[in-house]
């Protein structure tokens, strides 16, 4: 039995929404003329581009991992977050007293979603009961906060990386009752979401993957992993979820190796073991840059395969090795999401969530609006700058111009798949020596300029 008597997990009435930031009104939109830190100077939650408003093209949550629980310490320095609601305490109260504060944040800055872990938003007991126990605490809370706000759940997931159990991974784990109480875990976060009207469910493999292949049989490990999601798949449609799962790629850290490296292994794992219908991806900047690969490359790979999902908004260093999960400012990034983004219909379960903290010098309660205010901002101006450039056309007449002679004669014969070999060479035998074009780009990025 637990010991928190039933009672102490009802939401406190008396607490209904904190004031932690008594200081910060409701982040206004003043236009890009206003010199006040806390507005919008781009983000104009209601202006409509595109035929949708900008709030519903971005679909903007907040991380309630780094929002609430991220105390901003690094591998040389201890956290230096202040939060003065934070008793610092294990109790229920205290994880309830959080979400109330969060809320209010999102509140303020007007972010219409959120995503958790299980165990960000809810402290783990002394067994898997009592974990459980505390999050069905906690999670009638978010449920009644959400009821009075609006706002809304855009992804759950477990956390199958922080405690120590999982050093060897969760559903990847050496040991057999590690991957059970993984499952045991995952179901429960699955339960959280599907009762908190969760639009999607995330998989981010952070310890599924290696550190020595030394004591690894990747083959096995792979294959626990795929009968784990199909396990989770079955469970979905056993509670009524309708929500896809995502996958969100990372190549490394703290693994040496993680099994969902990148995109094109994800999509590849899902092909192999008869996933794909079930999963789309979660794609993260700076795990796109870990990766070796650009933010858009990874976008695109998704959306060739109709499987971008969500978006895990942040930025890294690129002079630095690691997740640094810097807030998205580069124009020209957001540019980039936003017409890979509008390119494939825009979002439907999915969203923009920052996936993002401050650097550990800005410590200050009010810089997590700051930072958001100038993601949001950046995000607004990719998309109009993104829509500009979808609207102007010339990007889109050149590379219709590159690739027109596949829109007619041996082209169109091939990507019909009526073409043979006999095909191609009765064709350049005739042809001639093929006539090639620039590439431009140096001109196209000239183009792109124009619009920022
Ligand atoms: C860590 C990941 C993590 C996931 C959720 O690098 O980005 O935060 O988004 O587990
Ligand atoms: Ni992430
Ligand atoms: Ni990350």
């Amino acid at each position: 039995m637990s010991s928190y008597p039933t009672a102490f997990l009802r939401p406190n009435p008396t607490f209904i929404m904190s004031e932690a930031f008594p200081n910060v009104p409701k982040i206004p939109y003043e236009g890009p003329k206003s010199r006040n830190p806390l507005a919008f100077k781009h983000y104009n939650r209601d202006e409509v581009v595109a035929g949708k408003s900008m709030a519903e093209h971005l679909r903007f949550a907040g991380a309630y991992w780094h929002v609430m629980r991220g105390e901003l310490s690094d591998p040389f320095g201890k956290g230096t977050a202040l939060m003065p609601w934070d008793d610092g305490s294990n109790s229920l109260e205290n994880a309830q007293k959080r979400a109330h504060v969060f809320f209010e944040f999102l509140d303020k800055l007007g972010l219409d979603y959120y995503c958790f872990h299980d165990r960000d938003i809810a402290p783990e007991g002394k067994d898997l009961a009592e974990s459980n126990q505390l999050l069905d605490g906690v999670v009638e809370t978010l449920q009644q906060l959400q009821q009075q706000t609006g706002k809304k759940l855009l992804w759950g997931t477990a956390c199958l990386f922080t405690h120590p159990r999982y050093m060897h991974g969760g559903a990847t784990s050496c040991s057999a009752d590690v991957y059970a109480y993984a499952g045991a875990q995952v179901k429960k976060a699955l339960e959280a979401t599907h009762k908190l009207g969760g639009l999607g469910y995330t998989f981010w493999g952070g310890r599924e993957g290696y550190a020595t292949l030394w004591n690894t049989d990747m083959k096995r490990e792979r294959e626990h992993l795929a009968r784990f999601f199909h396990m989770c798949v079955a469970y979905k449609k056993e509670i009524g979820f309708t929500g896809p799962f995502y996958i969100e790629p990372k190549p490394q850290e703290p693994t040496t190796h993680q099994y969902d490296s990148d995109a094109e292994a994800c999509l590849n794992f899902l092909r192999e073991f008869d996933l794909m219908e079930h999963f789309k991806l979660n794609i993260e900047t700076n795990h796109a840059t870990l990766a070796g690969h650009s933010m858009r490359h990874e976008l695109a790979v998704a959306a060739g395969a109709d499987a971008l999902g969500s978006i895990d908004a942040n930025r890294g260093d690129l002079l630095v090795g690691w997740d640094t999960d810097q807030f998205p400012t580069d124009i020209y990034l957001t540019t980039e999401v936003m017409l890979e983004v509008l390119k494939c219909g825009g979002f439907t379960t999915g969203g923009l969530n920052f996936d993002a903290k401050r650097r550990r010098e800005s410590f200050e309660p009010i810089d997590l609006f700051y930072a958001h205010i100038g993601g949001m901002d950046a995000f607004a101006r990719g998309l109009k700058i993104a829509h500009a450039i979808r609207e102007d056309g010339r990007l889109e007449e050149i590379l219709k111009q590159r690739y027109s002679t596949w829109d007619s004669a041996i082209g169109a014969k091939v990507e019909r798949g009526e073409a043979t070999l006999h095909d191609l060479e009765a064709y350049a035998l005739k042809n001639g020596e093929p006539k090639v074009q620039s590439g431009r780009q140096e001109m196209i990025e000239n183009l792109i300029n124009e619009y920022l």
